[in-house]
């Protein structure tokens, strides 16, 4: 009993001292555990006498429970101690603002489609929009460029290998609406046109507004009216315009628009921003309107040049690359 005695007093002391809930596991599995200290001593009981036996095994009873309990303390004290140090270690400040998510605003470029297109709207325009993947005779045929002719130069157009393309501009739009309506008519065709070409002041990707007017004595002062009326809804103030002789295939007669523009230096600068003319008739034919009874003007703007002049950004690569730092000025 004295061995014993000693090792119990040991026991204690290492219980009241186990520094971990795995060290004070190994301490209760060799006094408790099937072949430990306690649990042999009590199997020894058998070979003694009763009333030995007796005293002997109450007194081992005892202990068994006093360990018992001197393990179950220590283990709520570690856990507790464990429990500490992790809710310390993982301390959340609730008083802290959120990390709000960024609403994102609208690109620059369709901030500027959309006021292109709400002036033509506010003048009786309607939205008129088709696919991007066009056919030969809605992009260029029943535009009046003949096959083969040098016109179709002018559009470095994407093919397929089935002969449909990438849209050039969005006048096939004009086409298909012409087809299914009587004239009078007012069309904008906003959307994205591709061209094989990329530079400072090209993307193979832009976007148009294209418009179109069909109506009985509809004239060339119309147009005039029409588009000054726009450049002067869209910058907010009124430039110096001129209409200078160009050519397109589907109007006759055609005109590049130039405004008198000054740039940063001071210097007077003919900015050209918009093409437009009257209505080739061959191309109302295409789209089921006599010609002999209605005229109509048609012109064509890059919205992308809208832009730039508008936010004053002179590489148009800045409206395509996404960085977030330029597209946030635009919120
Ligand atoms: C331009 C310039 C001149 C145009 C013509 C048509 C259509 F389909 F009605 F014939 N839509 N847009 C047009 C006319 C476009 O862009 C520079």
């Amino acid at each position: 009993m004295e061995s014993l005695q000693d090792r119990i007093d040991q026991a204690r002391a290492e219980i009241a001292t186990a520094p971990t809930l795995e060290a004070l596991e190994q301490k209760r599995v060799a006094l408790l555990g099937r072949t430990g200290l306690l649990t042999a001593a009590l199997k020894e009981l058998g070979a003694l006498s009763p009333d030995v036996r007796k005293s002997r095994g109450a007194e081992l009873n005892r202990l068994k429970s006093e360990l018992s309990e001197l393990l179950e303390a220590r283990r709520i004290a570690l856990a507790q101690q464990a429990m500490a140090m992790r809710v310390a270690s993982e301390v959340v400040d609730i008083g802290l603002p959120g990390r709000a998510g960024g609403t994102g605003s609208l690109h620059p470029v369709m901030q500027t489609l959309e006021r292109i297109c709400a002036i033509f709207e506010g003048m009786g325009y309607g939205r008129s929009e088709g696919p991007e993947i066009e056919d030969d005779w809605h992009n260029f045929e029943a535009l009046n460029f003949p096959p083969h002719h040098p016109a179709r130069a002018m559009h470095d157009t994407f093919y397929f290998a089935n002969g449909e393309l990438l849209r050039t501009h969005t006048s096939p739009v004009q086409i298909r609406a012409m087809k299914g309506r009587e004239p009078p008519l007012r069309i904008i065709a906003p959307g994205r046109v591709y061209r094989s070409d990329s530079d400072q002041t090209h993307s193979p990707m832009f976007h148009q507004v294209e418009g179109l007017m069909v109506a009985e004595g509809v004239s060339f002062a119309d147009l005039k009216g029409t588009l000054e009326a726009f450049v002067t809804a869209f910058f907010g103030r009124r430039f110096e315009m001129r209409f200078r002789p160009s050519y397109f295939p589907f109007t006759e007669p055609s005109a590049e628009v130039d405004i008198r523009w000054i740039d940063a230096a001071g210097n007077v600068r003919w900015l050209e921003v918009l093409g437009c003319g009257m209505v080739h008739p061959v191309v109302l034919q295409n789209g089921g309107i006599d010609a002999e009874r209605y005229t109509g003007f048609a012109f064509g703007l890059g919205v992308e040049r809208f832009a730039m002049l508008r936010y004053g950004v002179d590489d148009l690569r800045a409206f395509f690359e996404n960085d977030v730092r330029f597209l946030a000025q635009f919120d």
